[in-house]
């Protein structure tokens, strides 16, 4: 599992082809992927599961990691390597018993998740809104680097990915305070130059 450069999208977050982005974005060095086919403009039912299993098969294709976020209806059909959840989606004890071989990431924001959650049954932590976010409008407030070193310091072992807000300008931050990875919606889906971009990260 390499969580180094991790692109989230969804054809939501996309003015050009979903499997066009992926595709340039995985070249140019992305090392997993999320599909979040979620919010306003989201694909629905089949047109979603389609679009799933074309990415899905890209990921397979270059050999990266292909999450599901909380949609856990789409892990199955899809093959998904892994899950991501938040706060309020289905319980990672929930889901590490439905699927006991899947790669589980959660969602953690402050230090009251953290002692309500199951840390160590979570394959990797995702730490944000580390910047502010207009990608995610229920994004709670930006919760800066300090975070992740706080979670380091707490967690030295569990893999974390930094989210929200991370750009080709801030990304080294998020690395220098402790994190394994970045991950990324905007930074590469909105880019004009994807390959830079990704490199850049
Ligand atoms: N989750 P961008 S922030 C999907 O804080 C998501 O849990 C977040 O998009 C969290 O890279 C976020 O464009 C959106 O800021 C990230």
């Amino acid at each position: 599992m390499n969580l180094r450069k991790y692109l989230i999208m969804g054809s939501q977050n996309c003015d050009r082809d979903p499997a066009f982005i992926l595709e340039l974005a995985i070249k140019a060095g992305i090392t997993a992927f999320q599909f979040r086919e979620k919010g306003a403009g989201s694909l629905k039912g089949n047109d979603k599961l389609e679009l799933g299993y074309k990415l899905r098969n890209i990921c397979a294709h270059h050999k990266i990691a292909f999450f599901v976020n909380d949609d856990i209806d789409l892990a199955e059909p899809l093959g998904a390597d892994g899950i991501h959840v938040g706060q309020d989606d289905v319980s990672v004890e929930k889901l590490r018993a439905r699927f006991p071989k899947k790669i589980i990431g959660l969602s953690v924001s402050n230090p009251t998740e953290v002692s309500n959650s199951p840390i160590q049954m979570a394959n990797y932590l995702g730490a944000g809104p580390i910047f502010n976010t207009s990608t995610k409008p229920d994004a709670k407030s930006a919760v800066g680097v300090e975070w992740i070193t706080t979670l380091r310091n707490q967690f030295p072992s569990i893999p974390i990915v930094g989210i929200g807000g991370i750009t080709t300008q801030n990304a080294a931050s998020v690395i220098n305070a402790g994190a394994d990875g970045v991950a990324v919606i905007s930074a590469v889906t909105q880019a004009n130059d994807i390959t830079t971009a990704v490199q850049r990260l």
